[in-house]
């Protein structure tokens, strides 16, 4: 069971020794950057979130890549170094014959059990904090996925107001800023997928199943929205823009939109301008 052979690894054990608070040093170092997210770096690559859910989905992304790099590290330093630690060091020297060591093998059996549960608990966690669901959002907004583009209705004075993109014109998405908006997510055609990056939500949007999901905008701005499910021949124009405006222009918006009465309607409009277009015998809209 001995791992260590008394002549042979002093030296080995101060180098270990010195090694420790290096390791605790770059352990500490990350998990403080891991508090800040001013940088691409500290967001390890996510996009600036501006969405009170999305902060949640911000630092399970942080702490699962804390978490692999300082996996990775151990287990790095153990592969490059162990070789360097025990090399044969003189040609009269037989190398320390280890044939098992049971410590070890628990170690290295039960701990990546604790690691998947640690990640499979944390993931439920976050998620539950990002889909919680206020009974009373402020805003409701009707979102249509459908072949290929997305339709917007926003309730306003017991009517709707909707605009609809085209293969050709992305539509813009304008909610208030600091409120609860709920996105329903419908679908006439196939399974689209609902998604604004800097609020790092996204959800399927299910023909027949009445999805939905709630953001809190925190800072006002224009932002990128896509369809994040491959739906067909024109998916990569399911673009959208998202403007988070104030409270004031919001009700500006809505007055405005609902001047023309193309843009009114009882009900939410289920398919957009783009859907009423003949569809071929490849079910693709002409
Ligand atoms: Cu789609």
């Amino acid at each position: 069971m001995g791992w260590w052979h008394p002549e042979r690894t002093r030296g080995a054990q101060r180098r270990f020794r010195r090694a420790t608070p290096l390791a605790g040093f770059v352990v500490l170092a990350l998990a403080l950057s891991g508090c800040s997210t001013d940088t691409q770096w500290e967001r390890f690559g996510m996009p600036e979130i501006t969405s009170k859910q999305g902060e949640h989905i911000l630092h399970l992304w942080q702490g699962a890549w804390i978490a692999a790099l300082v996996t990775g590290v151990v287990t790095w330093a153990l592969i490059i170094g162990v070789p360097l630690w025990f090399r044969r060091r003189s040609d009269d020297e037989v190398p320390v014959q280890t044939r098992y060591n049971l410590p070890i093998e628990i170690f290295y059996t039960i701990f990546p059990v604790i690691m998947v549960i640690a990640f499979f608990s944390q993931t439920v966690r976050v998620q539950n904090l990002a889909l919680e669901h206020d009974d009373n959002p402020d805003v409701v907004v009707t979102v249509v996925g459908q072949k290929w583009q997305w339709t917007f209705n926003q309730p306003y004075e017991g009517e709707y107001v909707f605009v609809s993109g085209t293969g050709e014109d992305i539509p813009d998405l304008v909610i208030p800023v600091d409120k609860t908006i709920e996105f329903q997510l419908r679908s006439p055609d196939v399974i689209h997928n609902f998604g604004i990056p800097a609020f790092a939500m996204r959800m399927d949007v299910v023909p027949g199943n009445e999805n939905s999901y709630q953001v809190t905008p925190t800072e006002i701005g224009k932002y990128a929205g896509k369809c994040y499910e491959l739906c067909g021949a024109y998916h990569s124009r399911m673009l959208f823009n998202v403007k988070v405006v104030s409270e004031a222009d919001y009700e500006a918006y809505l007055a405005d939109l609902a001047k023309n009465p193309d843009n009114v309607a009882e009900q939410p409009v289920e398919g957009g301008k783009y859907a009423k277009q003949p569809i071929n015998d490849e079910g693709e809209h002409e």
